[in-house]
Protein backbone atom coordinates (compact mmCIF):
# COMPACT_ATOMS: atom_id res chain seq x y z
CA UNK A 1 0.00 0.00 0.00
CA UNK A 2 0.89 3.63 -0.87
CA UNK A 3 2.35 5.63 2.36
CA UNK A 4 2.02 8.95 0.17
CA UNK A 5 -0.65 11.19 0.96
CA UNK A 6 -3.79 10.67 -0.90
CA UNK A 7 -3.46 12.47 -4.16
CA UNK A 8 -6.51 15.01 -5.73
CA UNK A 9 -8.83 13.49 -7.47
CA UNK A 10 -8.92 13.08 -10.84
CA UNK A 11 -11.15 16.28 -12.43
CA UNK A 12 -13.18 13.47 -14.48
CA UNK A 13 -14.05 12.01 -10.56
CA UNK A 14 -17.90 11.97 -9.13
CA UNK A 15 -17.84 14.57 -6.94
CA UNK A 16 -20.05 12.36 -4.69
CA UNK A 17 -19.59 8.49 -5.89
CA UNK A 18 -22.04 5.74 -4.70
CA UNK A 19 -22.86 5.93 -1.27
CA UNK A 20 -22.83 2.47 0.89
CA UNK A 21 -26.51 1.09 0.14
CA UNK A 22 -26.63 0.08 4.11
CA UNK A 23 -26.05 3.68 5.07
CA UNK A 24 -29.15 4.82 3.10
CA UNK A 25 -31.31 1.29 3.44
CA UNK A 26 -31.23 0.82 6.99
CA UNK A 27 -31.01 -2.67 8.25
CA UNK A 28 -32.17 -5.29 6.21
CA UNK A 29 -36.06 -6.07 6.01
CA UNK A 30 -36.76 -9.22 6.00
CA UNK A 31 -39.67 -9.01 8.25
CA UNK A 32 -41.42 -6.93 5.17
CA UNK A 33 -41.30 -9.02 2.21
CA UNK A 34 -43.88 -8.35 0.37
CA UNK A 35 -43.28 -10.13 -3.15
CA UNK A 36 -44.77 -8.83 -5.94
CA UNK A 37 -48.09 -9.62 -6.72
CA UNK A 38 -49.78 -11.22 -10.22
CA UNK A 39 -46.73 -13.32 -10.34
CA UNK A 40 -47.87 -16.47 -8.77
CA UNK A 41 -50.06 -17.11 -12.01
CA UNK A 42 -47.03 -16.85 -14.23
CA UNK A 43 -44.85 -19.06 -12.28
CA UNK A 44 -47.38 -22.12 -11.99
CA UNK A 45 -46.92 -22.47 -15.92
CA UNK A 46 -43.13 -22.53 -15.73
CA UNK A 47 -41.23 -25.69 -16.22
CA UNK A 48 -39.99 -26.35 -12.52
CA UNK A 49 -37.28 -28.27 -10.76
CA UNK A 50 -35.78 -28.57 -7.18
CA UNK A 51 -32.55 -28.43 -7.72
CA UNK A 52 -30.11 -30.65 -5.11
CA UNK A 53 -33.58 -31.98 -4.31
CA UNK A 54 -34.91 -28.68 -2.42
CA UNK A 55 -34.26 -25.29 -4.00
CA UNK A 56 -37.40 -24.59 -6.42
CA UNK A 57 -36.36 -23.22 -9.46
CA UNK A 58 -38.52 -21.93 -12.18
CA UNK A 59 -37.47 -21.74 -16.18
CA UNK A 60 -38.26 -18.23 -17.55
CA UNK A 61 -37.33 -17.31 -20.73
CA UNK A 62 -34.48 -20.02 -20.89
CA UNK A 63 -32.91 -18.99 -17.46
CA UNK A 64 -33.08 -20.91 -14.04
CA UNK A 65 -34.23 -19.09 -11.50
CA UNK A 66 -34.95 -19.96 -7.81
CA UNK A 67 -37.88 -19.33 -7.13
CA UNK A 68 -37.55 -16.54 -4.25
CA UNK A 69 -36.09 -14.62 -6.94
CA UNK A 70 -38.24 -15.04 -9.70
CA UNK A 71 -41.49 -12.72 -8.65
CA UNK A 72 -37.73 -9.71 -8.77
CA UNK A 73 -37.19 -10.79 -12.24
CA UNK A 74 -40.56 -10.05 -13.34
CA UNK A 75 -41.03 -6.86 -11.46
CA UNK A 76 -37.62 -5.35 -12.47
CA UNK A 77 -38.28 -6.35 -16.00
CA UNK A 78 -41.57 -4.38 -15.18
CA UNK A 79 -40.97 -1.45 -13.38
CA UNK A 80 -37.17 -0.60 -13.11
CA UNK A 81 -36.49 2.87 -14.69
CA UNK A 82 -32.80 3.49 -14.95
CA UNK A 83 -31.28 6.97 -14.23
CA UNK A 84 -27.98 8.04 -16.19
CA UNK A 85 -25.43 6.99 -13.90
CA UNK A 86 -25.86 4.08 -12.89
CA UNK A 87 -24.16 0.92 -13.26
CA UNK A 88 -25.22 -2.46 -12.89
CA UNK A 89 -22.55 -5.55 -12.02
CA UNK A 90 -23.64 -9.08 -13.37
CA UNK A 91 -22.29 -11.99 -13.08
CA UNK A 92 -23.41 -15.72 -12.67
CA UNK A 93 -22.94 -17.00 -9.40
CA UNK A 94 -19.68 -17.46 -7.62
CA UNK A 95 -17.38 -15.87 -10.33
CA UNK A 96 -16.10 -12.98 -8.01
CA UNK A 97 -19.00 -10.78 -7.81
CA UNK A 98 -18.15 -9.97 -3.90
CA UNK A 99 -14.68 -8.84 -5.50
CA UNK A 100 -16.54 -6.51 -8.30
CA UNK A 101 -19.04 -4.96 -5.98
CA UNK A 102 -15.96 -4.27 -3.89
CA UNK A 103 -13.51 -2.84 -6.25
CA UNK A 104 -16.12 -1.15 -8.48
CA UNK A 105 -17.49 0.75 -5.38
CA UNK A 106 -13.71 1.99 -3.91
CA UNK A 107 -13.08 2.84 -7.31
CA UNK A 108 -16.55 5.03 -7.93
CA UNK A 109 -16.20 6.11 -4.66
CA UNK A 110 -12.69 7.36 -3.75
CA UNK A 111 -13.60 11.02 -3.77
CA UNK A 112 -15.37 10.90 -1.17
CA UNK A 113 -13.67 7.53 1.23
CA UNK A 114 -10.17 7.25 -0.47
CA UNK A 115 -8.73 3.73 -0.34
CA UNK A 116 -6.64 4.59 2.67
CA UNK A 117 -8.96 6.43 4.92
CA UNK A 118 -9.38 4.15 8.31
CA UNK A 119 -13.27 5.01 8.10
CA UNK A 120 -13.77 3.61 4.33
CA UNK A 121 -17.01 1.63 4.26
CA UNK A 122 -15.33 -1.17 3.40
CA UNK A 123 -13.94 -1.71 6.56
CA UNK A 124 -17.14 -1.68 8.06
CA UNK A 125 -19.67 -3.28 5.80
CA UNK A 126 -19.57 -6.76 3.73
CA UNK A 127 -19.63 -5.56 0.07
CA UNK A 128 -23.25 -6.96 -0.27
CA UNK A 129 -24.07 -4.12 2.18
CA UNK A 130 -22.82 -1.39 0.36
CA UNK A 131 -23.84 -2.33 -2.87
CA UNK A 132 -27.38 -3.87 -3.40
CA UNK A 133 -28.40 -6.87 -5.16
CA UNK A 134 -31.59 -6.15 -6.97
CA UNK A 135 -32.86 -9.76 -7.74
CA UNK A 136 -33.57 -9.83 -4.13
CA UNK A 137 -34.48 -6.10 -3.31
CA UNK A 138 -37.38 -6.36 -6.17
CA UNK A 139 -38.16 -9.80 -5.08
CA UNK A 140 -39.40 -8.39 -1.86
CA UNK A 141 -41.33 -5.83 -3.16
CA UNK A 142 -38.55 -3.13 -1.29
CA UNK A 143 -37.51 -1.31 -4.91
CA UNK A 144 -38.13 1.75 -3.14
CA UNK A 145 -34.97 1.35 -1.89
CA UNK A 146 -33.76 2.13 -4.42
CA UNK A 147 -35.25 4.94 -5.61
CA UNK A 148 -33.89 6.41 -2.35
CA UNK A 149 -30.00 5.84 -3.41
CA UNK A 150 -28.29 9.19 -4.87
CA UNK A 151 -27.13 8.63 -8.06
CA UNK A 152 -24.48 7.34 -9.67
CA UNK A 153 -26.45 3.98 -7.73
CA UNK A 154 -24.38 0.82 -8.41
CA UNK A 155 -26.34 -2.31 -8.24
CA UNK A 156 -25.57 -6.07 -9.03
CA UNK A 157 -27.65 -9.00 -10.67
CA UNK A 158 -27.14 -12.53 -10.91
CA UNK A 159 -30.03 -11.94 -13.89
CA UNK A 160 -29.39 -13.54 -17.58
CA UNK A 161 -28.84 -10.48 -20.37
CA UNK A 162 -31.54 -12.28 -21.67
CA UNK A 163 -34.01 -11.11 -18.44
CA UNK A 164 -32.77 -7.75 -18.73
CA UNK A 165 -35.73 -5.15 -19.65
CA UNK A 166 -34.89 -3.24 -23.02
CA UNK A 167 -34.84 0.21 -20.94
CA UNK A 168 -31.58 -1.40 -19.28
CA UNK A 169 -30.31 -3.48 -21.91
CA UNK A 170 -29.80 -0.34 -24.38
CA UNK A 171 -29.94 2.67 -22.19
CA UNK A 172 -26.86 4.85 -23.23
CA UNK A 173 -27.03 5.73 -19.85
CA UNK A 174 -26.42 2.70 -18.24
CA UNK A 175 -23.29 1.09 -17.61
CA UNK A 176 -23.08 -3.17 -17.01
CA UNK A 177 -19.50 -4.61 -15.51
CA UNK A 178 -19.61 -8.36 -16.00
CA UNK A 179 -17.83 -11.00 -14.14
CA UNK A 180 -17.46 -14.60 -15.73
CA UNK A 181 -15.11 -17.19 -14.79
CA UNK A 182 -13.24 -20.42 -15.47
CA UNK A 183 -16.61 -23.41 -15.02
CA UNK A 184 -15.12 -25.67 -13.01
CA UNK A 185 -13.87 -23.46 -10.27
CA UNK A 186 -17.27 -21.60 -10.39
CA UNK A 187 -19.16 -25.19 -9.70
CA UNK A 188 -16.23 -25.81 -7.10
CA UNK A 189 -17.30 -22.58 -5.56
CA UNK A 190 -20.87 -23.30 -5.72
CA UNK A 191 -20.66 -26.10 -3.78
CA UNK A 192 -18.80 -25.15 -1.05
CA UNK A 193 -21.05 -21.66 -0.58
CA UNK A 194 -23.85 -24.29 -1.35
CA UNK A 195 -22.89 -26.45 1.50
CA UNK A 196 -22.97 -23.61 3.98
CA UNK A 197 -27.17 -23.73 4.18
CA UNK A 198 -27.31 -26.98 2.68
CA UNK A 199 -24.29 -29.92 2.13
CA UNK A 200 -24.59 -32.24 -1.07
CA UNK A 201 -22.75 -34.52 -2.84
CA UNK A 202 -20.20 -32.73 -5.38
CA UNK A 203 -21.12 -35.28 -8.09
CA UNK A 204 -25.28 -33.90 -7.79
CA UNK A 205 -23.92 -29.95 -8.18
CA UNK A 206 -21.64 -31.29 -10.90
CA UNK A 207 -24.78 -32.93 -12.46
CA UNK A 208 -26.61 -30.17 -12.40
CA UNK A 209 -24.16 -27.65 -13.59
CA UNK A 210 -23.72 -30.29 -16.95
CA UNK A 211 -27.41 -30.12 -17.76
CA UNK A 212 -27.83 -26.65 -17.32
CA UNK A 213 -30.21 -26.89 -14.38
CA UNK A 214 -28.59 -25.40 -11.99
CA UNK A 215 -28.55 -21.49 -10.38
CA UNK A 216 -29.11 -18.99 -12.89
CA UNK A 217 -28.15 -21.91 -15.39
CA UNK A 218 -27.30 -22.80 -18.13
CA UNK A 219 -24.39 -20.63 -17.11
CA UNK A 220 -22.86 -21.06 -20.95
CA UNK A 221 -25.99 -19.00 -21.75
CA UNK A 222 -25.23 -16.59 -19.00
CA UNK A 223 -21.65 -16.40 -20.25
CA UNK A 224 -22.79 -15.98 -23.72
CA UNK A 225 -25.68 -13.55 -23.53
CA UNK A 226 -23.33 -10.94 -21.84
CA UNK A 227 -20.17 -12.21 -24.38
CA UNK A 228 -22.58 -11.10 -27.13
CA UNK A 229 -23.72 -7.61 -25.61
CA UNK A 230 -20.04 -6.75 -24.89
CA UNK A 231 -18.99 -7.00 -28.25
CA UNK A 232 -21.82 -5.40 -29.67
CA UNK A 233 -21.91 -1.97 -27.28
CA UNK A 234 -18.26 -2.25 -25.79
CA UNK A 235 -18.93 1.22 -24.75
CA UNK A 236 -21.92 0.00 -22.15
CA UNK A 237 -20.72 -3.23 -20.83
CA UNK A 238 -17.58 -4.71 -20.36
CA UNK A 239 -16.62 -7.88 -19.84
CA UNK A 240 -14.24 -8.97 -17.40
CA UNK A 241 -12.83 -12.76 -16.47
CA UNK A 242 -11.81 -13.47 -12.60
CA UNK A 243 -8.58 -15.36 -13.63
CA UNK A 244 -7.69 -12.18 -15.61
CA UNK A 245 -8.28 -9.90 -12.91
CA UNK A 246 -6.74 -12.10 -10.61
CA UNK A 247 -3.10 -11.68 -12.88
CA UNK A 248 -3.19 -8.22 -13.06
CA UNK A 249 -5.31 -6.48 -10.50
CA UNK A 250 -4.11 -3.45 -10.72
CA UNK A 251 -4.31 -2.87 -14.47
CA UNK A 252 -7.80 -4.79 -14.30
CA UNK A 253 -9.16 -1.64 -11.41
CA UNK A 254 -7.46 0.75 -13.71
CA UNK A 255 -9.77 -0.69 -17.12
CA UNK A 256 -12.72 -0.49 -14.77
CA UNK A 257 -11.90 2.72 -13.82
CA UNK A 258 -11.92 3.94 -17.50
CA UNK A 259 -14.99 1.96 -18.29
CA UNK A 260 -16.73 3.51 -15.43
CA UNK A 261 -15.52 7.30 -16.67
CA UNK A 262 -13.82 7.72 -13.56
CA UNK A 263 -10.07 7.29 -15.03
CA UNK A 264 -7.02 7.47 -12.62
CA UNK A 265 -4.95 10.56 -13.49
CA UNK A 266 -1.33 10.53 -14.31
CA UNK A 267 -0.97 11.78 -10.58
CA UNK A 268 -3.12 8.94 -8.94
CA UNK A 269 -1.08 6.25 -10.59
CA UNK A 270 1.98 7.39 -9.23
CA UNK A 271 0.23 7.95 -5.82
CA UNK A 272 -0.57 4.30 -6.01
CA UNK A 273 -4.12 4.98 -5.44
CA UNK A 274 -4.85 1.78 -7.91
CA UNK A 275 -2.70 -0.51 -5.86
CA UNK A 276 -4.47 0.89 -2.52
CA UNK A 277 -7.92 0.02 -4.40
CA UNK A 278 -6.66 -3.58 -4.71
CA UNK A 279 -5.21 -4.04 -1.64
CA UNK A 280 -8.09 -3.08 0.22
CA UNK A 281 -10.41 -5.15 -1.56
CA UNK A 282 -7.97 -8.05 -1.58
CA UNK A 283 -9.63 -11.15 0.10
CA UNK A 284 -7.00 -11.39 2.34
CA UNK A 285 -8.17 -7.46 3.87
CA UNK A 286 -11.78 -8.66 3.60
CA UNK A 287 -11.10 -12.18 5.28
CA UNK A 288 -9.78 -10.20 8.22
CA UNK A 289 -12.14 -7.87 8.74
CA UNK A 290 -14.89 -8.04 11.65
CA UNK A 291 -17.58 -7.12 9.80
CA UNK A 292 -16.49 -10.71 7.23
CA UNK A 293 -15.48 -12.99 10.44
CA UNK A 294 -18.76 -12.57 12.09
CA UNK A 295 -21.93 -11.07 10.21
CA UNK A 296 -24.36 -12.13 8.14
CA UNK A 297 -26.84 -10.90 5.42
CA UNK A 298 -29.39 -11.63 2.37
CA UNK A 299 -33.51 -11.01 2.60
CA UNK A 300 -34.21 -14.96 1.52
CA UNK A 301 -31.32 -16.89 2.81
CA UNK A 302 -28.65 -15.44 5.53
CA UNK A 303 -25.40 -15.65 4.60
CA UNK A 304 -22.64 -15.78 6.61
CA UNK A 305 -20.02 -13.13 5.38
CA UNK A 306 -17.00 -14.96 5.82
CA UNK A 307 -19.11 -17.68 3.63
CA UNK A 308 -17.91 -14.94 0.01
CA UNK A 309 -14.03 -15.27 1.30
CA UNK A 310 -12.90 -18.93 0.50
CA UNK A 311 -9.37 -18.93 -1.65
CA UNK A 312 -10.15 -16.41 -4.48
CA UNK A 313 -7.74 -18.81 -6.42
CA UNK A 314 -8.16 -20.52 -9.80
CA UNK A 315 -7.71 -24.17 -10.15
CA UNK A 316 -9.16 -25.16 -6.55
CA UNK A 317 -10.92 -27.53 -9.25
CA UNK A 318 -7.82 -30.48 -9.62
CA UNK A 319 -9.27 -30.92 -5.68
CA UNK A 320 -12.70 -31.80 -6.50
CA UNK A 321 -12.93 -33.75 -9.73
CA UNK A 322 -12.02 -36.77 -11.60
CA UNK A 323 -9.97 -35.33 -15.31
CA UNK A 324 -12.74 -37.48 -16.37
CA UNK A 325 -15.44 -35.09 -15.06
CA UNK A 326 -13.30 -32.17 -15.92
CA UNK A 327 -13.11 -32.90 -19.48
CA UNK A 328 -16.66 -33.70 -19.54
CA UNK A 329 -17.70 -29.99 -18.71
CA UNK A 330 -14.78 -28.35 -20.51
CA UNK A 331 -16.41 -30.25 -23.91
CA UNK A 332 -20.07 -29.37 -22.52
CA UNK A 333 -18.76 -25.38 -22.54
CA UNK A 334 -16.45 -25.87 -25.69
CA UNK A 335 -19.59 -26.97 -27.32
CA UNK A 336 -21.86 -24.67 -26.01
CA UNK A 337 -19.44 -21.25 -26.81
CA UNK A 338 -18.54 -22.65 -30.43
CA UNK A 339 -18.30 -19.64 -32.73
CA UNK A 340 -18.68 -17.10 -30.18
CA UNK A 341 -14.88 -15.83 -30.12
CA UNK A 342 -15.08 -16.97 -25.94
CA UNK A 343 -13.53 -19.84 -24.72
CA UNK A 344 -12.14 -21.58 -21.43
CA UNK A 345 -10.21 -23.52 -22.49
CA UNK A 346 -6.11 -22.82 -21.90
P1 LIG B 1 -21.79 -14.69 -4.94
O1 LIG B 1 -22.21 -15.08 -6.33
O2 LIG B 1 -22.48 -15.49 -3.88
O3 LIG B 1 -21.87 -13.22 -4.70
P2 LIG B 1 -19.01 -14.52 -5.53
O4 LIG B 1 -18.48 -13.38 -4.76
O5 LIG B 1 -19.34 -14.28 -6.97
O6 LIG B 1 -20.26 -15.13 -4.79
O7 LIG B 1 -17.97 -15.70 -5.54
C1 LIG B 1 -17.25 -16.09 -4.42
C2 LIG B 1 -15.86 -16.46 -4.90
O8 LIG B 1 -15.10 -15.27 -5.07
C3 LIG B 1 -15.13 -17.31 -3.88
O9 LIG B 1 -14.27 -18.16 -4.63
P3 LIG B 1 -13.70 -19.53 -4.04
O10 LIG B 1 -14.83 -20.27 -3.44
O11 LIG B 1 -13.12 -20.25 -5.23
O12 LIG B 1 -12.65 -19.15 -3.07
C4 LIG B 1 -14.38 -16.25 -3.10
O13 LIG B 1 -13.29 -16.74 -2.37
C5 LIG B 1 -13.96 -15.32 -4.22
N1 LIG B 1 -13.65 -13.99 -3.71
C6 LIG B 1 -14.37 -13.25 -2.82
N2 LIG B 1 -13.76 -12.10 -2.56
C7 LIG B 1 -12.63 -12.09 -3.30
C8 LIG B 1 -11.57 -11.16 -3.43
N3 LIG B 1 -11.55 -10.03 -2.75
N4 LIG B 1 -10.57 -11.47 -4.28
C9 LIG B 1 -10.57 -12.62 -4.98
N5 LIG B 1 -11.54 -13.55 -4.88
C10 LIG B 1 -12.56 -13.28 -4.05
Amino acid sequence: MSTMTTPTPSASCFLVGPVPFKDVAGPEDDNHITPPEECGHIISTLPTIAFLGRFVHHQYQGAWVIHERLPGVLSFQRSFTPRPGDVLLASPPKCGTTWLKALSFAIMARAAYPPTAGDHPLLRLNPHECVPFIDDLFSAGQDAKLEALPSPRLMNTHMHHSLLPASVAVDPNLKVVYICREPKDMLVSMWHFGNTIHPCDFSDMFESVCEGKSPDGPIWDHVLGYWRASKASPERVLFLRYEEMLLNPVESVMKLAGFLGVPFSAVDEVAGLPADIVKLCSIDTMKGLQVNKTGASGLFYKFQHKSYFRKGATGDWVNHMTPEMAQRLDDIFEYKLRGSGLSFSS
